[in-house]
């Protein structure tokens, strides 16, 4: 798929005053930092569409991108940043819940994964909490580029084998880098491919 376009749409704190033009959608989730806004802007082949920032904990609204027009890319806030408080947490949590749970034009929330560290808790129980509810999604395995093919094998096979534990079948995923563009083609193609089905 050719990216014509892509358009800051706004921030917007809850799912109720989200865009309502009916778009099929598409969400990025994972813990701060773990690099949503590189991944949106390769996608998109922008260098400052989605802000990229060493700051975590930032991008504390669901930020929507219109993509040729036709569909929309959501930066979701990152769960799991310990430096901001309870109180603050718990309501990002909250709209991010909300919003995953209520918004009927999302096609599929790209939960990513960082290929360089062991598998987190808190990766394992958003993946087990999205299973619960029916929310369809897939994994992306991110900031590839650190590390060889090998190391990165091994990484995504330890991460599933902890899925396994509540899983029976595995979730598909994308093997990504912002850096070195890894997985775009793929991951755009399987947009395209949700998109034409929902035509
Ligand atoms: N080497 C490498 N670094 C990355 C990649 N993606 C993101 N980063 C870095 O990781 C940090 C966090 O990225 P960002 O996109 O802001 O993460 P976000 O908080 O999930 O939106 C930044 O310093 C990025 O430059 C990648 O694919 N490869
Ligand atoms: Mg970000």
């Amino acid at each position: 798929m050719n990216i014509k376009s892509a358009t800051y749409m706004g921030s917007f704190p809850r799912e109720a005053i989200c865009p309502k033009d009916g778009k099929p959608e598409y969400a990025f989730i994972g813990r701060s930092n773990v690099g949503k806004s590189s991944l949106i802007n390769m996608l998109c082949n922008r260098k400052e569409l989605a802000r990229v920032s060493n700051k975590p904990g930032k991008t504390q609204a669901l930020n929507f991108y219109l993509i040729n027009e036709a569909w929309y890319l959501v930066d979701l806030p990152g769960y799991g940043f310990a430096k901001v408080s309870k109180k603050t947490r718990d309501s990002w949590g909250k709209m991010i819940e909300q919003y995953l749970l209520e918004r009927k034009t999302l096609q599929c929330a790209f939960v990513l994964i960082d290929a360089n560290i062991p598998p987190q808790k808190i990766d394992l129980e958003f993946i087990n909490w999205l299973g619960q509810k029916g929310v369809p999604f897939v994994l992306l395995f991110t900031k590839t580029d650190r590390m060889s093919k090998l190391q990165c094998q091994r990484q995504i096979e330890l991460f599933q084998k902890a899925l396994l534990q509540h899983w029976e079948t595995l979730p598909q995923h994308f093997v990504t880098s912002a850096l070195t563009n890894l997985g775009r083609e793929d991951i755009l193609g399987y947009i395209a491919n949700i998109n034409k089905a929902n035509e």
